[in-house]
Formats: C-alpha cells, sequence, structure tokens
C-alpha cells in the first residue's frame, strides 16, 4: 500500500513546477524576500513553544461533567489538595512550555474571585473562600519557566445577561481584562467555539472585535486562539493532529468565528493561497474526557498513540496542546504524569541527536554563491541559520553524504518561517550499497516536518524541494531514529 502510493505521489511529483527567468546570480547575497503572508513577532515566539499543557479542572470536575448546566453551587468546587506547582512540576517535568488553564468552561464557574459575579471560587469552600486558582497557578508558571495562558469560554451558561448582546459582551469584557491584568504576563487567550442558545432561544452575537482589542491593550504579546484566529486556529479535530498538507495560511474572509467557520479540513490543512498567517494548534486530551473522570484512569491514553499525536502535530507544521484532567485533589493523577515522562523519553531517544551531525552537505543551487547560505547551514544545528537557493528557482536539490552507513527512520524539516512558508512538495531518496531509491514523498514542510522513512541504513540522502511558491529555503535536514520497541 505504502509503495503504491509512494508511486503515485512519484508521478505527480514529476508535474512541473515553473521556474522563473534565472536573475543573475553571483551579485545575489542578501537575504531572499519574504513572501507574504509572514507571521508576526508574537506568532514566531508562540511557535517556539510547540508542545505544551491544556488543563481542563473547574466545576465539571466535581459533577463528573464535560458541560456543566450552570446552575452548579459553588459550594461544590472543593479540591481536598490543589497544588498548582504540582502540575507546573509535572508540564516542566514532561518538557512542555506552557500552561493553558480553563479560567472559566460554559457553565461560568469563575476560578478566580471575579468582581463581576459571585459565581466564582470565592463562594466555595475551597481555602474558605479566599483561594484563586489563576494566582496560584500563574505564581507556579513563573517559579517553573512556564508560559501561562487563560481559557475563558465566551459562552457561559450560568450569566444572566447571556444572550442579551450587549449587556453580555459588557459582563465578558470585563472578564476579560480582569483576568489580563492581574496575573502577569498571559501567552494565549483561548477562545472557545462552542455558542449556546441563551434564555427565551436568544442568541448571543459576540463583540469579538472589541474583545481582540482588550487583549492586544493588555496582553500585546499574547496569541488569540479561535477556530480562525486572528493568531492561530483550531485544526479541525479534537485528535490532536494536523494534516499531512498543513499551510499555516488560511483565508477566514466570509467566516465567522464559532459559526460558519471553514470545512474542518480546511483548517487541518490550512489553504496554500491564504491570505492570512494562522497556523494550527492541535489540542487533545490525554483521556477520553477533557474533564476528570474517575472511571477514566484506565484509559489514559498509549505511549504509541501520544507519540503519533506528538509526530503528527510538532512535526505537521502545528503545535501540540495536550490536555491533562487535573482530578479531584487537585492535582495531576499518578497515571497521566507517569505517562507524560514515558512521552518525553520517547521524544529524546527519538529527535535529541540529530543523526546528521558530522555529514557533508551540498545543493545543485546555492543563493550567490555564499558561505552563508550554505548547505552546510540546513545542518549545522541552528534554527537561525538556513540554506537558500537563487531567485527565480522553484526547485533545488540539497544531498547528505554521511560519514558511514547509519540507521535512520526519521527525517526533520524545517522552513525558515520568518520568510512565509514556500515549499509545496518534496521528496527523498536514499543511497544504500551505492543504489539510489526513492523513500517518502511529501507535501508541506512549514516551522517542522517529521518525515518517517522505512528504517534502514543509508550512506547518503537526496532531499529534491520539487516545488515552491519562491526560491526554497531550509533551516533543517536532520535525520533520526526511533527506539526500537522491546
Ligand atoms: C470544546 C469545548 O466545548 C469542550 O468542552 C472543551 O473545552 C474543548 C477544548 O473545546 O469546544
Amino acid at each position: 500500500m505504502q509503495s503504491v502510493r509512494c508511486i503515485a505521489l512519484f508521478l505527480v511529483s514529476l508535474a512541473g513546477c515553473a521556474e522563473l527567468p534565472q536573475a543573475p546570480q553571483a551579485a545575489v547575497t542578501s537575504a531572499p524576500a519574504a513572501v507574504s503572508p509572514v507571521p508576526s513577532a508574537r506568532q514566531l515566539r508562540w511557535q517556539e513553544l510547540e508542545y505544551y499543557a491544556f488543563v481542563h479542572f473547574n466545576m465539571n470536575t466535581f459533577t463528573g461533567r464535560e458541560w456543566g448546566e450552570g446552575d452548579e453551587s459553588p459550594a461544590l468546587f472543593a479540591p481536598s489538595a490543589l497544588d498548582c506547582r504540582q502540575w507546573a512540576r509535572t508540564a516542566k517535568a514532561a518538557g512542555m512550555r506552557a500552561i493553558i488553564l480553563t479560567a472559566k468552561h460554559h457553565d461560568g464557574f469563575c476560578l478566580w474571585p471575579s468582581k463581576f459575579t459571585d459565581h466564582s471560587v470565592a463562594g466555595s469552600p475551597w481555602r474558605e473562600g479566599r483561594g484563586d486558582v489563576l494566582r496560584e497557578l500563574s505564581d507556579a508558571c513563573r517559579e517553573y519557566d512556564l508560559k501561562f495562558g487563560i481559557y475563558l469560554s465566551p459562552w457561559d451558561r450560568h450569566s444572566k445577561f447571556y444572550g442579551d448582546s450587549a449587556r453580555y459582551n459588557d459582563y465578558f469584557a470585563s472578564q476579560l481584562e480582569e483576568v489580563l491584568s492581574n496575573y502577569g504576563e498571559v501567552f494565549e487567550v483561548w477562545w472557545d467555539g462552542a455558542c449556546g442558545e441563551g434564555p427565551d432561544g436568544k442568541r448571543q452575537v459576540y463583540d469579538f472585535e472589541r474583545f481582540t482589542e482588550i487583549v492586544r491593550g493588555l496582553q500585546p504579546g499574547a496569541v488569540i486562539f479561535s477556530d480562525i484566529g486572528p493568531d492561530i486556529r483550531w485544526v479541525g479535530n479534537e485528535a490532536g493532529f494536523a494534516g499531512e498538507t498543513c499551510w499555516s495560511k488560511l483565508n477566514t474572509a466570509g467566516f465567522l468565528r464559532g459559526i460558519g467557520a471553514p470545512p474542518t479540513s480546511s483548517l487541518n490543512e490550512g489553504d496554500r493561497d491564504g491570505v492570512n498567517w494562522i497556523p494550527a494548534e492541535c489540542d487533545v486530551s490525554i483521556r477520553p474526557g477533557w474533564y476528570f473522570h474517575p472511571e477514566q484512569d484506565g484509559e489514559v491514553k498509549s505511549l504509541e498513540k501520544l507519540f503519533d499525536i506528538y509526530e503528527r502535530s510538532v512535526g505537521h507544521n502545528g503545535s501540540l496542546l495536550l490536555n491533562l484532567p487535573v482530578d479531584r485533589r487537585g492535582l495531576v493523577h499518578e497515571n497521566d504524569a507517569a505517562r507524560l515522562l514515558e512521552l518525553r523519553q520517547r521524544i529524546e531517544a527519538t529527535y535529541a541527536v540529530d543523526l546528521a551531525r558530522g555529514a557533508r552537505a551540498s545543493a545543485d543551487d546555492t543563493r550567490g554563491n555564499a558561505a552563508h547560505f550554505a548547505a552546510s547551514r540546513a545542518i549545522d544545528g541552528d534554527p537561525e541559520t538556513y540554506w537558500a537557493a537563487n531567485d527565480g528557482r522553484r526547485k533545488a536539490t540539497i544531498t547528505l553524504e554521511l560519514p558511514q552507513p547509519t540507521l535512520v527512520d526519521r527525517v526533520v524539516l524545517r522552513e525558515p518561517i520568518a520568510l512565509g512558508q514556500r515549499v509545496e512538495r518534496f521528496s527523498i531518496e536514499a543511497k544504500h550499497d551505492g543504489a539510489w531509491r526513492a523513500i517518502a514523498l511529501g507535501t508541506t514542510i512549514g516551522n517542522k516536518r517529521f518525515v518517517r522513512v522505512e528504517r534502514s541504513p543509508v550512506e547518503a540522502l537526496r532531499l529534491t524541494l520539487e516545488c515552491a511558491s519562491a526560491p526554497p529555503c531550509l533551516s533543517a535536514f536532520e535525520l533520526a531514529l526511533t527506539p526500537q520497541s522491546p
């Protein structure tokens, strides 16, 4: 099956990619012009995080629900041993770089003592009504050098204003200001798409423009997530993976947040000709539910499943937002914590060492023949440096010759995305016992692309960027090997 697919893709790869007339080459040693759209500074910073935690912990934790009704008594919120430092310690040990917390979910209960409602921790027995989970978690994130993010559900089944659009928008805006003003730096604001009907069948019309301005004013470095951005997009599923083809570009004209979003397949793959830079974030829970349910203690996803998710999110040009359903004690459960460590070990055992280091890299085209754009820049371990082709090129080949035959089963490719995302098709050949054969075909690369190839020893590897929308560039061309299952 794999070989049929390879042949089919190979035929597609033969389809031409029009070269532009060659520009005079020798003189052009300056950086290639960026191709629009390009990421903003905040999007570039976000992209570096790659892997971080979602925490669903709120009223539902104690009622056993996924979506609360909004009429739950604050007295039900009663963690017996809540310890946000344990969450942060666990996330850090897992190799994650941030935590996003459900400050308010659809039932409207607030994990901080909001001035604008009494439906909050202030009415609960926890810490005698003087607790503030946002305070404890933001402090813990600072202590463990993790970024801190906030999920604030627009849909609110408790607020009596919900459905009275102007009044509810005021309420939501006030709460947004509260959570963005009092807890230090926030790296991401997460707006869920779910929009229920308010009382009497009234539908709430959110003022997202106003909400966006509040975020920009109070937390200019924060990225805003919703199904269609503006900064990062939902990947179109809750299974945690981005498409084999995954553009960070998306066309959003004519679409609305939450309702009438583009088809999930577009969110999963992005748009080759998209005019907005809105990369994908892949959210998924480590258990079947987003919230803790004791009966799911034995259903933590397997290491194989999680590693697959990691490779198809981070390695498909997205980020991985892995949810940890904190339990009724207020702790990340032991089963989840143990699995997270296994995952970290697997990721490091595979990707920590670049097996292409020490190889000799050459290219059939190098921008202005300049040393600072040489093929060796793609294997120097520095994502800031890159190999680049000359203006006019749409296709180019880079070859790695290894000092000795090396067993590999993964190829890691990266584009310098500050210049935009350009590669739309590539192929890889491997040399073994002196003979070349095709081992992989692919489409987009973007920030990071993990390519799974047959586990075999290689003497040399040839990557052909078959088609790019502008002179191709590559900041990483690495080789890796997964540890063999016992
Ligand atoms: C969904 C919500 O409705 C779920 O409850 C959960 O929070 C998930 C991450 O987003 O749209």
